[in-house]
């Protein structure tokens, strides 16, 4: 939101839903919900500039292990039973005509932000079915024929959720429903704009006024063209996707690692995550990925050195699986995760 429209209050009151959130009271948290609505706050610039500033802060303090699991679901429910109370705030001025389904892939269980993009759709006079979190793809695919939609707003928050938005735009051109427009959310979308294209979408947003804006701009444009093929190396990865965990897991444990169960899920979590990336054909997004590991996995047990190994270990079951140009392409991401490791290593090591 504009600086210039921002009161003074503001950090004030940011502070306080923050204090009210890590204490867990929820009557804390309506105090400052009301002061904000005294100071004249929009129910919008409550979404934006206190509920959403403060869901961020409690993921990076639950990152550092520095609020719980419990604290973080306290948080997350207090956000949505008040988002719930401000709803009727969100009361339109005039019917907007148009029709927008909204809601989560599968698998992603971050909801809010959708809900959120649903309420500033809902002020803004469309008729809105937000559907929540983790849809099925041929439900939301459905519904949007059944309302005659004009759009379709997904959330994908998680790296790994992001082929399921490809699958998405897919899907409703295999129903005959391509002429309907996507856009897309979520914190990968927010830090590289670029990847709506990369995924077939027509456009994306950082926050519930962008994806207004944006939904506009594509409303205006002209309507989509069929979505690119999917790329060789994620379709070859996705078939090996088992053996390759296996293999790798079975390296470390030959090199003396332990922890089997562990291990398996990691490699089954990296392996989703070079899916999206070779997906959206942009190794980068695999950089963030690196450095919140190295921040959080500490927590749950697992050394940066530990983290280096298996990485390597990964990457060579990657090479020894995958031969051939697709294979090139998937192990040079693999690569990449490797040399972020070291990076990540001698950086926290200084000169
Ligand atoms: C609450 C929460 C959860 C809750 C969610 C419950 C719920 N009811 O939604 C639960 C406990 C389920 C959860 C689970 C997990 N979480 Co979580 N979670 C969060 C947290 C703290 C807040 C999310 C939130 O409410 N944000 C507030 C909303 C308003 O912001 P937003 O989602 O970005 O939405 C805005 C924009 O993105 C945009 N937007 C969103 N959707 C759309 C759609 C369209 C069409 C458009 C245009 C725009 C748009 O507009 C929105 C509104 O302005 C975040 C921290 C964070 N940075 O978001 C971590 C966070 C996202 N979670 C994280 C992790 C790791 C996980 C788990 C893997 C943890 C685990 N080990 O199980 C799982 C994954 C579950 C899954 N498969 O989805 C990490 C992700 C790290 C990473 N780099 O990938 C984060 C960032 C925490 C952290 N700092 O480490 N989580």
């Amino acid at each position: 939101m504009s600086s210039e429209t921002t009161p003074e209050k503001l950090p004030a009151l940011q502070q306080a839903y923050l204090d009210a959130m890590l204490a867990g009271s929820g009557r804390a948290a309506d105090r400052v919900v009301e002061g904000a609505l005294d100071a004249q706050l929009t129910p919008q610039r409550i979404y934006l500039d206190l509920f959403q500033p403060t869901a961020y802060a409690i993921g990076r303090l639950w990152q550092r292990n520095q609020v719980s699991v419990a604290q973080e679901h306290l948080a997350t429910a207090i956000i949505e039973r008040q988002m719930g109370e401000l709803h009727p705030l969100f009361r339109p001025q005039r019917e907007r005509g148009r029709t927008i389904v909204i809601g989560c892939v599968p698998d992603e269980w971050h909801r809010v932000g959708a809900r959120m993009v649903a309420d500033f759709f809902e002020a803004a006079g469309w008729a809105v079915h937000y559907l929540g979190a983790a849809v099925p793809t041929r439900d939301l695919v459905a519904i949007t024929r059944e309302t005659g939609a004009d759009l379709v707003g997904v959330s994908a928050q998680m790296l790994f959720n992001l082929p399921r938005v490809d699958e998405l735009v897919r899907a409703l051109d295999a129903a005959g429903l391509a002429g309907i427009p996507v856009i897309a959310g979520g914190m990968p979308f927010s830090e590289q704009p670029g990847l709506a294209a990369a995924l077939n979408v027509r456009g994306s947003g950082a926050d519930a006024a962008a994806a207004l804006a944006v939904a506009e701009q594509v409303l205006a444009g002209p309507v989509t063209a069929h979505p690119a093929a999917p790329g060789l190396a994620a379709a070859a990865l996705e078939r090996l996707r088992e053996r390759l965990v296996h293999e790798a897991t079975a390296r470390c444990l030959a090199a003396g690692d332990s922890g089997e169960a562990l291990i398996r899920a990691g490699f089954g979590y990296t392996t989703k995550m070079l899916l999206a990336a070779l997906t959206a054909g942009a190794p980068e997004l695999l950089d963030g990925q690196v450095a919140w590991g190295n921040e959080r996995q500490p927590h749950d047990g697992v050394t940066p050195a530990q983290m280096l190994a298996r990485l390597t270990h990964y990457a060579a079951a990657l090479h020894t699986l995958m031969p051939g140009p697709e294979g090139a392409t998937a192990a040079a991401y693999a690569d990449r995760l490797v040399a972020l490791q070291r990076q990540a290593m001698a950086a926290r090591l200084g000169p």
